[in-house]
Formats: structure tokens, sequence, C-alpha cells
């Protein structure tokens, strides 16, 4: 027997604190600066590179973001420092990962009407792990107090969604009754602030999403009619830091490659196709026409990117709050842009209501996911 997924509640944590572009610009210049004083030999006899400036204008222009939520702000904006200041926490205490899920997962369940007693399963479907075992989703599964069991997952900027096609296919398959899928995306750990090219793009955030059979939902949900999930491998998103680190020749050194690398404009040009592809084969497949489209929930990388797939998708220009983007406030969250944008702007679907989650990014990764609104 074939049960029906459906997603039941959604809960995202958002971090404390948060940066705007005039302060991260300031405080960027602020290195810059100090870094070409320190380095004025070197530059002048051509063996060093200046720093350029960063611009606010720039950043608003190329990616419509405008200030970015942080687990740890004072270290982003100390010219000397650069990155979150983030303690060293005891194997007894949660795991920063497992504290920001918690919330998210809290917050889904609540919406859902549901306890940790009605879950299966969970897994933790993030970009970047902060540690290879044990898995953060146990961790997680633990705080909740979950029985079943829990797996972590990285499929980069598109984890969520090809989490949401393990849960719901094994809700489908019968195997579970309902699975919490979570992504807490610490992207400031691994952003390289000292890049302006990339300085202005992540912040940090937690999403949740409760997945269970339709017939045990306990208020309105969103059938899960199909989910399709596609990668394609690809260099122009990376980073090379882990665990390795120590065993390469140069050692512990701070290289640029072990933070978040990306050629953008690649990026911009390879995904957009792919991605508009992607999803209009899996309407076709469906039998979804653009007309009967209500919503799209995009992953929230960059405004003018959103909006050419908004087009496409539809047809013609989607109409205000037709296509929502969060990137403005959350900047790109990785894996939960597009869940943070389906938990805000979803409520207000009627019964019979046809939208898409899709996600794409690094791999490269796509994934969507056709909803059905009911009750
Ligand atoms: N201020 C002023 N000028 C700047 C700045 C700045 N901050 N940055 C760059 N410039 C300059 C450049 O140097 C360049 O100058 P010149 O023309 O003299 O060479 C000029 O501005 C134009 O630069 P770009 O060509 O780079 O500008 P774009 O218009 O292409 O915009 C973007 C850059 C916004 C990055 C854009 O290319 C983009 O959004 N691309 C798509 C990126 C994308 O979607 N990536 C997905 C990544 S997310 C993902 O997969 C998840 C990975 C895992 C998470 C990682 C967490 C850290």
């Amino acid at each position: 027997m074939a049960y029906s997924p459906v997603i039941s509640g959604t809960g995202v944590f958002t971090p404390d604190q948060s940066i705007s572009n005039a302060e991260l610009v300031e405080a960027f210049n602020a290195y810059a600066d100090r870094y070409n004083a320190k380095h004025a030999d070197e530059i002048a006899a051509g063996t060093v590179t200046a720093k350029e400036h960063s611009s606010e204008d720039f950043i608003l222009k190329a990616s419509g973001i405008e200030q970015r939520y942080v687990m740890n702000k004072s270290g982003v904006l100390d010219p000397d420092v650069m990155h979150p200041l983030l303690r060293q926490r005891g194997d007894d205490e949660p795991s920063i990962m497992a504290e920001m899920a918690l919330d998210a997962a809290n917050k889904a369940l609540a919406a859902a009407g549901k306890t940790a007693e009605d879950v299966d399963a969970v897994i933790c479907a993030a970009s970047n792990l902060e540690r290879a075992y044990p898995a953060v989703a146990i961790e997680i599964q633990e705080l909740l107090g979950v029985k079943g069991f829990a797996f972590d997952m990285n499929v980069a900027c598109s984890s969520a969604t090809f989490g949401i096609q393990a849960a719901a296919d094994m809700v489908r398959s019968g195997s579970i009754r309902s699975a919490l899928v979570v992504n807490p995306e610490i992207c400031s750990a691994h952003l390289e602030w000292r890049d302006r090219d990339c300085h202005f793009i992540f912040g940090d955030v937690a999403t949740a999403t409760l997945i269970e059979r339709a017939e045990d939902a306990n208020g309105p949900y969103f059938e899960i009619k199909s989910t399709r999930c596609a990668t394609e491998f690809s260099n122009n998103i990376r980073n090379n830091n882990g665990y390795l680190r120590r065993s390469r020749p140069d050692g512990m050194q701070d290289r640029r490659d072990m933070q978040f690398m990306q050629n953008g404009r690649k990026v911009f040009k390879e995904v957009l196709p792919l991605v508009s592809q992607h999803i209009a084969g899996h309407m076709e497949e469906e039998g979804v026409k653009a007309d009967d489209l209500k919503r799209l929930w995009l992953h929230q990388a960059n405004k003018s990117m959103n909006d050419f797939i908004g087009k496409k998708v539809m047809g013609r220009t989607p109409e205000a709050g037709e296509q929502p983007n969060i990137l403005q406030d959350y900047a790109n969250t990785s894996s939960a842009g597009s869940i943070i944008a389906f938990s805000q702007y979803s409520e207000d679907l009627a019964p019979g209501d046809v939208g898409i989650i899709c996600s794409f990014g690094a791999g490269y990764s796509v994934g969507s996911v056709i909803l059905q609104r009911h009750g």
C-alpha cells in the first residue's frame, strides 16, 4: 500500500544578530585598508595585489541582498578577525547546528500540532556539517526525544529538497510514518569574509519541515505530489575544507580554497538554463501547466536569477507575491532559502492550489517539489 506524503508543518530559526550591507562594507573596507598598508612594499613591487573596496551599491544591484543574519557578528565585523567567533562547546553540550535545528524542529512540530512521539526519523540536510560523526541528525533526534533513526546528508543548496524527496519516498512506501527534515546552515563559518566578490552573499539560519502521511495530519497540509532531483558535476562552487587539511603538504595553512569559492558569473550562466529546464520538465511530466501554478518558492541566491527563472517557468512576469523572495532580509542561506520562502508565503493559498519549491546550487544540484494545498 502506498501512502500520500504531505508537509504539515514548517519552522524557521532566525539568529538574533544581523549585519546590514553598510556595516559589512565598512568592516571590509577597514580590513582592505589595513591589508594594503601591511603589504605596501609588495603591492608597489607588483608581487601582491592590492585589495579593492567593496560597495553597498554593487551588493544591492548584483544580488538584491540588503542584510543577513549571523550566529556571531562581532568576529565578522572585526577587521582583525573577519570570521565568526563561535566558542568550543563541550561534548556533553548540544552542538551549534543541533541547537539551531532544534528550535526550527520544535516550531515545525508545533505548527503541525505534533510532538516528538509522532516522528519516526530525522534527516539533517545541510551544506556543511560541523563534524563527520556522530551524525548531527542523531544528536537532534536525541535532543527532541524521537525514537527511530536519523542521518545526515549534504547536497549543498539543494539539501532540503533532496531531504524532502528522501523523507517523502519513505513515507510513501510505508517504511516510516513521518520524518523531520532539518536544515541548520552556518554559512558564515565557511564563507570567506575577506573576499569582496563573495563576502556579501551568505547568512545563517535553520529550517525544519515535517513530512507525514496525509491521514495523520491534524490540520491543513501540502500534499507532496511529486519530487525530482538532478545533479551534474561542476567545480564552479567548491570548498576544499575538511579533516584532510592536516594531511596536506602545506599543513594547517589558511588557504583561500578551504573556504567557499565560486565563479559567480559562470554559475549564473550555467545554472539558469539547468533550473528552468528542470522545472519545465518536472511540470510537463506531472501535467502541471504554467497557468495552474499559484506559487514558486525558489532558492534564494540572487534576485535577478529568480526573476529570470520565474518569468521562464510562468511564461510571463510573475505577479507580486507569486514568486516571493526573502533574500533581501536573509541573504543566501543555502538549502534553507526556499524553505523560508515556503514557510512565510504559503498559508494564503486556497485548497487545490499548486506550487513548486525549487532549490539549486553547488554540485551542481537541482531539486523540485510539486505541492498541492489541502484543507
Ligand atoms: N563591491 C564592489 N565591486 C565588486 C564587489 C563588491 N563587493 N564584488 C565584485 N566586484 C566587482 C568585480 O571585481 C567585477 O569587477 P571587474 O568588472 O572590474 O572585473 C565587477 O564588480 C563585476 O563582478 P562579477 O562579475 O562577479 O559580478 P556579478 O554581476 O556576476 O555578480 C554575483 C556577482 C552576485 C556573485 C553573481 O554572479 C551571482 O549571484 N551568481 C550566482 C551565484 C550563485 O547562485 N551561486 C550559488 C552559490 S550557493 C551554493 O551553491 C551553496 C554552496 C554552499 C554554501 C556555502 C556557504 C558559505
